[in-house]
């Protein structure tokens, strides 16, 4: 894949004005993958249904196995990004008086956050996902909401993550893995932004009204 910010085709130019809609609330769209956990136990039918029965739009969906270069792409590779990744378990370890040191051999969350994001690349490449492009009033927060907390242990019943799945930030480190949270939602607008130029082309993505929007 090409930088699609910097020499963009035409056919990267048309996702860019796709986006450039998002002024109005209702038009926000943001990307869900479907992990390959949530995929492998046969959760896709109910996560979707999470989000339609909100009222949010599914304009774009596809099951997809990707390698583990997009998913390098997917993450970024920032170091702000990567040690505020690490400095959100350090702060788990600190509440169950965990060891970091036993765990990661460090208690620098650059280090400690670099260690997570190649256990997170091999999860996500280690089997098909459901890419989905979502579109609706806020959908960013919404979408963010209805995905509930990180760690599954934290997330409440109600929420995807906090209905289907329990495992948790210690317990995963210790099996040396990615936390299983069942799916990615983009954190804010830009993420969004970003993520759905690297995983939607134009022709993917669909236009049309949902019932209600007609009323
Ligand atoms: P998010 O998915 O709720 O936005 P991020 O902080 O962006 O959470 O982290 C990206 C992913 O990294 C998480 O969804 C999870 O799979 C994984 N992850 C986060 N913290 C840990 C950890 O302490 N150990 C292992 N994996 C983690
Ligand atoms: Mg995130």
């Amino acid at each position: 894949m090409t930088n699609k910010f910097q020499n963009p085709s035409s056919k990267q130019k048309k996702m860019q004005e796709l986006l450039a809609d998002s002024e109005h609330p209702r038009q926000e769209k943001t990307l869900v993958l479907i992990k390959p956990d949530a995929v492998k136990r046969g959760l896709v039918g109910e996560i979707l249904k999470r989000f339609e029965n909100r009222g949010l739009k599914i304009i774009g969906l596809k099951l997809v196995h990707g390698n583990k270069k997009d998913f390098d792409r997917h993450y970024p590779r920032s170091k702000e990004w990567i040690a505020n990744l690490g400095k959100r378990t350090i702060e788990t370890y600190k509440k169950y008086d965990y060891s970091l040191k036993n765990d990661f051999g460090s208690e620098n969350p650059f280090k400690i956050g670099k260690i997570f994001r190649n256990w997170l690349i091999d999860f996500m490449a280690s089997g098909p996902i459901a890419k989905v492009l979502i579109e609706g009033v806020h959908a960013v927060d919404v979408v963010r909401k209805i995905t509930g907390d990180t760690q599954p242990h934290f997330a409440l019943t109600g929420t995807i993550r906090g209905d289907f799945s329990v495992d948790s930030a210690g317990s995963a480190n210790k099996d040396k893995r990615a936390v299983h949270n069942l799916i990615h939602a983009s954190g804010n607008k830009e993420e969004a932004r970003n993520e759905i130029m690297l995983w939607f082309e134009p022709d993917e993505v669909c236009d049309y009204k949902r019932a209600e929007e007609s009323i």
